[in-house]
């Protein structure tokens, strides 16, 4: 009996699958969140990465969210599946700039779907399009993008790995929405500053009198 009376404990623990196909970004976008770095340092990931990452949402509620990256998993690869059971989460990723990996999604969905098929709970479905910095190649539509979420309930996030646009502020509106909490506007766009306080650059003419390493990202991001 004492079992089923948990006690209000510290922290959730979240976790979320990122999936899609391959070079739209999941790895960056993982690490970015995780680790807060646009990494050169690329290798095609060949099993299962996990990064660990606490973050605090209103309330005080510490959680953390085990952010898997399937990698070289493929639709249909062996241990998808196993991936994939229990998240609470999934992440379906595609490039804004490659409409394959969008119209592919489907399928992956459809992963998503047959694991679940016989479980209570469904996970919360995100569809995530990355490279936002290279909006001027993008060939998958807003309208399209936003249909697909409409059609499954999924929710919708636009974002930048490379800059760190809105990447913050994806995986945060997604832990709230698992937890049912619902975040205001300034919550919403305080997780925005703090990504956005990342690509603050001093002027050049400023080069001299500052040292850009010595810039915290939360003072810079009041600037
Ligand atoms: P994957 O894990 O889905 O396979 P990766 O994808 O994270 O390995 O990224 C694939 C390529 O896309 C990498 O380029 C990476 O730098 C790039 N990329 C990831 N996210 C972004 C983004 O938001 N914007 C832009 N412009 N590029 C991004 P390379 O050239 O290293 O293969
Ligand atoms: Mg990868």
């Amino acid at each position: 009996m004492s079992d089923s009376e948990e006690e209000e404990g510290p922290d959730r623990q979240l976790k979320l699958v990122v999936l899609g196909d391959g070079t739209t970004g999941k790895t960056s976008l993982a690490t970015r969140f995780a680790q807060e770095t646009f990494g050169k340092q690329y290798k095609q990931t060949m099993g299962l990465d996990f990064f660990l990452k606490r973050i605090i949402l209103p309330g005080n509620l510490n959680v953390t969210l085990q952010v898997w990256d399937v990698g070289g998993q493929t639709i249909g690869g062996k241990m998808l599946d196993k991936y994939i059971y229990g998240a609470q989460g999934i992440l379906l990723v595609y490039d804004i700039t490659n409409g394959q990996s969008f119209e592919n999604l489907e399928d992956w969905y459809n992963v998503v779907k047959k694991v679940n098929e016989d479980s209570e709970t469904q996970p919360l479905v995100a569809l995530v399009g990355n490279k936002v910095d290279l909006e001027h190649m993008r060939t998958v539509k807003v309208d399209k993008h936003q249909r697909f979420c409409q059609e499954n309930n999924f929710s919708s996030h636009f974002v930048s790995a490379k800059t760190g646009d809105s990447v913050f502020l994806c995986f945060q509106r997604i832990a709230a929405d698992i937890l049912g909490i619902k975040l205001n506007k300034a919550e919403l766009e305080q997780s925005q500053h703090v990504v956005r306080a990342e690509l603050v650059k001093y002027p050049e003419e400023d080069n001299q009198h500052h040292n850009t390493s010595n810039c915290q990202s939360k003072v810079c991001s009041m600037q």
